[in-house]
């Protein structure tokens, strides 16, 4: 790999101050989901911790290359520098800037992230660094060294520095959080867009020929008793044997790799993992010098036009959505809040839950896994996208890639979303179904499906996206911003769909503690009311095989700026720092704890 852009590709800080094109040169070493590294249980060094940090509005760290760190020119005289590194503040790695001070709360634009750390040469022969996720484009240096950019703001990323560490490091990331027309969201979300590198960053050694991607799942319709394994080795040595072990399943295995790959099935009979029986085995492999290891669980996941089927089993999905956020970290959730998130939906009696509206950390599905919750996990392809614009797709594929490589082996995931609410234009529908199709292609043992608006001309579920999903989402907000609920009952009726329908959005904003009668919105008895209606009306369709109301608590978003909003979505069950349930939690655990399948 070519680790330097040399100087005239990049121009120097004055042609560059005249050159808005600046960025291009960086755009050649675009890290994706090719070079994505299977590191579950990986053992890896942590680079969290404080770093020094600076918001970077002009974007100057890469238009005069701070990261060469030239204070002398040629001929040894000093040339006055605009940073210094190490006097700068520090900031908190993972964190989102927004919530470290105050005065970084609404900034939106590049802040350059720097720290030195020492290494030990271990003799190990490949290095990477894995960023968890940074929000939403990171250009990385190390030791003066351009070592590649990665886009999209939820996924992880892996580059390699095999050779270029040495005994003591610099690393910069420029991370820019400006919203952008043709990025994956584009610039108008319902969230807030939060900034910065608020995931782990880790380095990873590996031998030189090692592990890059295990995938294991149960074989879709083997009657339970087929296991596929697919392993892809990287390095010199891409055709020997790898060693793959489950030793509650007494299965020790030994398969032949040609050209780096592998796939294969073995017959076994596990216990099926379910929400209320999670159960997970520890699985291993080897191969060469490499090793790894993954807790996984077996289940089939199956629809038709008569349900949703889990191990075989009719299984009604009951379910709620929620963004990652917390009110002290934002996005930067912890291990701690997850758990609380799903506590609370199980205390609902949920059994599922919808990760809205881009990728969560991949320690979610983890933890789903442990404790059984079903999960939707969905791409950013939020609202009014650059649909015709090949490099947005091209971005939208790789986010959609990144995330299935992620979390392949979590049980608990069974449905892969490609986007929410986008209107059914020939553009989105190409975009659209090329990315459904993809998630097939890459993982035929889930669901695919997206949340799609309601037809309101023709009052009926019809959009030509459904063709290509397994199944239908549909977000509907009668009783709210649609207010006459017959038209919800007519849209039902109107529609005879021959897939599952998921209703993956309805709800009603609800500040805490406001009262008044059903029809004063914005208040706990206007929401109640709403969710008493709708379960109603939903409770008797019987395509209807699933529910996730908007939205477990009230999230930030600065586009709700009413008295009752105050910066925030108040369609939550509960009160954005969760310590307060509104009355209509209470309608949806009786929904559905009388919820047969
Ligand atoms: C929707 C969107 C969701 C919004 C919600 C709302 O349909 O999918 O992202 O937050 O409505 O509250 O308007």
């Amino acid at each position: 790999m070519e680790n330097k852009i040399d100087n005239k590709s990049t121009g120097t800080f004055l042609d560059n101050i005249h050159d808005e094109d600046y960025e291009r040169p960086y755009l050649s070493k675009m890290v994706t989901s090719s070079d994505m590294i299977f590191d579950n249980y990986r053992e890896k060094e942590s680079l969290n911790g404080y770093w020094n940090f600076q918001i970077d509005q002009y974007d100057t760290c890469i238009r005069a290359k701070w990261y060469e760190e030239e204070y002398k020119l040629e001929s040894g005289m000093y040339q006055p520098v605009d940073y210094d590194f190490d006097s700068w503040d520090t900031i908190k790695v993972p964190s989102c800037w927004n919530t470290q001070n105050e005065r970084f709360y609404y900034y939106e634009g590049p802040a350059v992230y720097t720290r030195t750390f020492r290494y030990e040469n271990r003799g190990e022969e490949r290095v990477f660094i894995k960023f968890g996720a940074v929000n939403y484009e990171a250009k990385v240096f190390l030791n003066k060294k351009y070592i590649g950019m990665h886009r999209g703001g939820s996924t992880p990323f892996f580059i390699e520095v095999t050779g270029l560490l040495e005994e003591s490091n610099r690393i910069i990331v420029v991370a820019d959080n400006t919203r952008k027309k043709e990025a994956v969201p584009a610039r108008n979300t319902d969230w807030f867009n939060y900034g910065g590198v608020y995931r782990d960053v880790e380095i990873l050694r590996l031998p030189e020929t090692f592990i890059k991607d295990f995938r294991i799942s149960l074989v879709p319709n083997s009657n339970f008793k087929k296991i596929r394994v697919q392993l892809e080795v990287d390095g010199r040595q891409l055709n020997e044997k790898a060693i793959i072990e489950i030793p509650k399943l007494n299965i020790t295995k030994e398969i032949n790799c040609v050209n780096g790959k592998a796939d294969f099935e073995i017959k076994a009979d596990p216990e099926l993992w379910s929400p209320e029986k999670p159960r997970l085995y520890d699985v291993k492999v080897n191969y060469l010098f490499d090793s790894i290891q993954d807790k996984v669980g077996f289940r089939e996941i199956k629809a038709d036009k008569t349900g949703i089927y889990l191990n075989g089993q009719r299984i009604f999905l009951k379910g709620v959505c929620t963004h990652e956020e917390s009110v002290p970290n934002g996005k930067a959730i912890t291990e701690e809040e997850i758990m609380e998130n799903f506590n609370l939906a199980k205390q609902m009696n949920c059994n599922f839950m919808r990760l809205a509206h881009y990728p969560h950390t991949e320690k979610a599905a983890r933890i789903a896994d442990k404790v059984g919750i079903l999960l939707w996990e969905e791409v950013p392809v939020y609202w009014a996208i650059d649909f015709k614009n090949h490099d947005t797709y091209k971005n939208a594929e790789n986010q959609l890639t990144e995330l299935i490589l992620r979390d392949t082996n979590r049980a608990s995931v069974i449905i892969w979303s490609v986007g929410n609410e986008n209107a059914d234009t020939d553009d989105r529908l190409e975009f659209m179904s090329s990315l459904a199709k993809k998630a097939k292609e890459i993982d035929p043992s889930r669901l695919v499906s997206a949340a799609c608006l309601v037809d309101t001309d023709n009052l009926m579920i019809k959009d030509r996206l459904t063709d290509y999903l397994d199944i239908i989402g549909l977000n509907e907000y009668y009783g709210w911003y649609a207010p006459d609920f017959n038209d919800l009952i007519k849209l039902l009726d109107n529609s005879n769909p021959q897939k599952p329908v998921i209703v993956t959005e309805f709800g009603a904003d609800a500040l805490k503690g406001a009262r008044g009668t059903f029809d004063d919105l914005g208040t706990e008895d206007c929401q109640l009311y709403v969710y008493r209606k709708q379960t109603e009306t939903l409770d008797k369709i019987p395509y209807i095989q699933g529910t996730t109301p908007w939205i477990l608590y009230d999230f930030r978003c600065p586009r709700r700026t009413n008295p009752l909003q105050l910066e925030y979505n108040r369609k939550g069950l509960l009160s954005e720092d969760k310590s307060y349930i509104k009355p209509a939690y209470y309608v949806m655990k009786e929904f559905y704890a009388t919820k047969k399948y």
